[in-house]
């Protein structure tokens, strides 16, 4: 194996919306570049990238995989990411350890969802960026259509490097204006092309382009724009050193054309890759932390050249455990160099590490390397305590660079073992699948007693399920969570008397109280006020009334949900010198408190989530709909680019699944964000079915 040094990397990672044709690009690169000997489909479940089971079956990308290919001496380094919602952290995770993403667009759909999604995230990390047009041999190909989206939505800064000669079936010609050539191609061949003069017809159009291309370059750079206006143009030279160093600082969108499966224009797209794309040795410095407590405590930050010379650092973006190879981590080489057997520390945990060996990726398969320098991309086995999103560095230059933030959770589900006794060996397989995948979250909920799980979406969750069942032995269920419902009250009872009074032998029982009981606005809680006059009850036992009713207002006495916004006031009572008790005063306390619950116009609350939806218009009427079905308010509606963001108040018990049904009803178009917001009083009909339901609940318990 050949070692690349830092200017002769190139980091990639395909993105795009589901289906766009990421994993059949990386497909083709790989044959092109005379990695593989034939072009795998994903049809056929045959490509390199997607070689896991799960997406062998399902005919998607569910994990990103890391793969690379030389061309013309250069390392490019590939992670083809998922394009499926569920799977969206993926896609943070190599953007973080790409310096180019490559943003696939549909050639007859354009931008979509999961497009803007995923530039969003390259836009945040800074990543270059060029646009490819793909699937351009598809019947309903519209190439000026999908350039006019891609400066409309994505950035005006797009700008056309190619332009297809003959769109859909039988595509094979592109005409590039950096070379002002026609590159044509054999459909289905080894992706070799020719360099043909540029036709008469399509001369002027090529100019147009160039002009336009020429006019962004001078615009990126003072100096260039100097030039240009004084000498009316810029030199070749000129021109590539200026769209070289616009695509690194997202001045400039370089947009270009494929067909993926018919490896029509992929080499020409690593040509340009290779030409205009930066090398992480262009990227200049990534700013770091030094771990807490070595620098007087404080965290601050520094900045860390990609110096192969340099002390090694490393950045753990993913790990993954495969029953053939065990636990797998992928690491991008920050600085230095790293070969096997070098000892780094892991500052997160301040655990010591030794590397074992190292490889390179291409798919499922593994090569082992010598060594791996600053801007390169590797796996290594057998990290003892290091997981993604940590930093590895050697003992002289403890560092730790940023996390990647991952999205939020939008899907949750309880999760409860099929066979009982399993709960230790699920909470293992838990912790262990979310060190592997940090997308996925659990939780114990003491309020509800259930365990959740949280996701992207429910294929996420299937597959987190399926890990478990595989790698741990176990068998668990998902279903919806229980619902926190709250119990109030909307009346005041100005007395609700209880009194104990028991008399067994010897010592007797005797408590008695009267309260009052008032609502409190939504969120102020529980109040309880002393208004004895007199000693009617004594000061030592007023503690133990209010306990009682603590204790009474953990299980309402509507349906058993916690009761909250209530004052309560003890208000009189008597005691009896021998037979008072702390206890008899406590009983006294919960029996009149559920006595005057009762009579004090009771109902149940519920969780109202705040809930964004973004749908394109055609899908808006679809979406709203549903959302008054499920009992919910539109707030308000407002427009975001292509798209109408509705905002609407839902009870969180009409949105489980909701990242299901949304999905449906917009054939995967629309995506929403839910938050907790406050409780709401449940409508009558609705709250007698829960009321019915616990108290079946409560005869089965009694029975059980
Ligand atoms: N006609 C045509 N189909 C393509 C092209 N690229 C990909 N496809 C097909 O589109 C579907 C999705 O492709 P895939 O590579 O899995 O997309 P990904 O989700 O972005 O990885 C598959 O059926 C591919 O065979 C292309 O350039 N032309
Ligand atoms: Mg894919």
């Amino acid at each position: 194996m050949r070692e690349y040094t830092t200017d002769h990397i190139r980091n990639i990672s395909l993105i795009g919306h589901g289906g766009a044709g990421k994993t059949s690009m990386s497909e083709a690169m790989l044959f092109s570049a005379g990695v593989t000997t034939r072009l795998g489909k994903v049809e056929d479940g045959n490509t390199v990238s997607d070689y896991h089971p799960d997406e062998i079956d399902r005919r998607i990308s569910i994990n990103s995989s890391l793969l690379f290919c030389e061309w013309r001496s250069e390392k490019i380094n590939i992670l083809d990411t998922p394009g499926y919602l569920d799977f969206t952290g993926e896609v943070k995770a190599c953007l973080r350890v790409a310096d180019t993403a490559i943003l696939l667009l549909k050639s007859f759909e354009g931008v979509e969802v999961g497009t803007e999604i995923v530039a969003t995230y390259a836009a945040s990390l800074r990543n270059a960026m060029c646009i490819v047009v793909n699937k351009l041999d598809h019947e309903n190909a519209d190439f000026d259509e999908v350039v006019r989206q891609a400066k409309e939505y994505l950035s005006h800064d797009v700008v056309p490097i190619q332009f297809p000669l003959r769109q859909g079936t039988g595509f094979d010609s592109i005409a590039d204006v950096l070379r002002m050539k026609v590159l044509k191609f054999k459909p289905g061949g080894n992706g070799r092309y020719e360099e043909l003069d540029l036709p008469a017809d399509i001369r002027a159009k090529a100019e147009e382009l160039r002009q336009q291309l020429l006019e962004l370059v001078a615009e990126s750079d003072e100096e260039l724009l100097n030039k240009y206006l004084d000498q009316g143009g810029l030199s070749d030279e000129d021109l590539r050193r200026g769209l070289r160093a616009g695509v690194r600082e997202r001045k400039i969108f370089p947009l270009l054309c494929t067909a993926a499966t018919q490896n029509v224009g992929v080499s020409s797209l690593m040509d340009f890759i290779v030409d205009y794309c930066p090398a992480p040795a262009d990227m200049g410095e990534v700013s770091a932390n030094l771990p807490g407590g070595r620098n007087g405590g404080a965290e601050s930050d520094i900045r860390v050249k990609q110096d192969p010379h340099g002390q090694p650092s490393l950045f753990v973006f993913k790990t993954v455990s495969e029953s053939h190879v065990g636990e797998l981590s992928f690491f991008r080489v920050i600085s230095g160099s790293v070969t096997p057997g070098l000892d780094l520390v892991n500052e997160a945990n301040s655990r010591p590490e030794r590397l074992a060996q190292l490889y390179v990726m291409i798919g499922k398969d593994r090569k082992e390397v010598g060594r791996l320098t600053s801007g390169d991309i590797g796996g290594v086995v057998k990290l003892k305590d290091t997981h993604t999103n940590d930093t590895l560095s050697s003992k002289n230059f403890p560092v730790i660079y940023p996390p990647i933030q991952f999205p939020e959770p939008v899907y949750h589900a309880a999760i409860a073992p099929k066979a009982k006794g399993d709960e230790d060996k699920i909470a293992t397989g838990l912790h262990s699948l979310h060190q592997e995948d940090p997308t996925f979250l659990f939780r114990v909920d003491p309020e509800i007693h259930q365990t959740i799980v949280s996701g992207q979406g429910e294929l996420h969750l299937d597959i987190v399920v399926k890990r478990l069942r595989q790698r741990y032995n176990v068998d668990v269920e998902l279903g919806e969570p229980r619902v926190p419902y709250r119990e109030t009250i909307k009346a005041v009872v100005k007395d609700s008397e209880y009194k104990h009074k028991k008399q067994t032998g010897g010592h007797g029982q005797y408590g008695h109280v009267h309260l009052r009981l008032e609502p409190l606005k939504h969120g102020q809680g529980f109040e309880f006020v002393d208004d004895i006059v007199g000693g009617v009850v004594p000061g030592k036992f007023i503690p133990a009334v209010e306990k009682g009713v603590i204790e009474a207002m953990k299980e309402g006495p509507l349906a058993g949900y916690p009761v909250v916004d209530v004052r309560v006031a003890l208000h009189y009572g008597s005691y009896h010198d021998v037979d008072s008790s702390e206890m008899a005063f406590k009983i006294a306390g919960i029996q009149a408190f559920r006595k005057g619950f009762m009579e004090a116009k009771p109902v149940l609350l519920e969780p109202i989530d705040d809930l964004e939806v973004k749908v394109p218009e055609d899908a808006m009427g679809e979406v709203m709909g549903d959302i008054s079905g499920r009992r919910g308010k539109i707030m308000g509606i407002e427009t975001a680019g292509h798209y109408q963001i509705i905002r609407a108040q839902v009870p969180a018990s009409e949105l489980h699944k909701y990242a299901t049904i949304l999905r449906s009803k917009t054939g995967g178009r629309g995506i929403f964000k839910a938050k907790m917001s406050h409780y709401e009083e449940v409508p009558h009909d609705q709250a007698q079915k829960i009321i019915q339901s616990a108290e079946k609940n409560k005869h089965k318990e009694q029975e059980a």
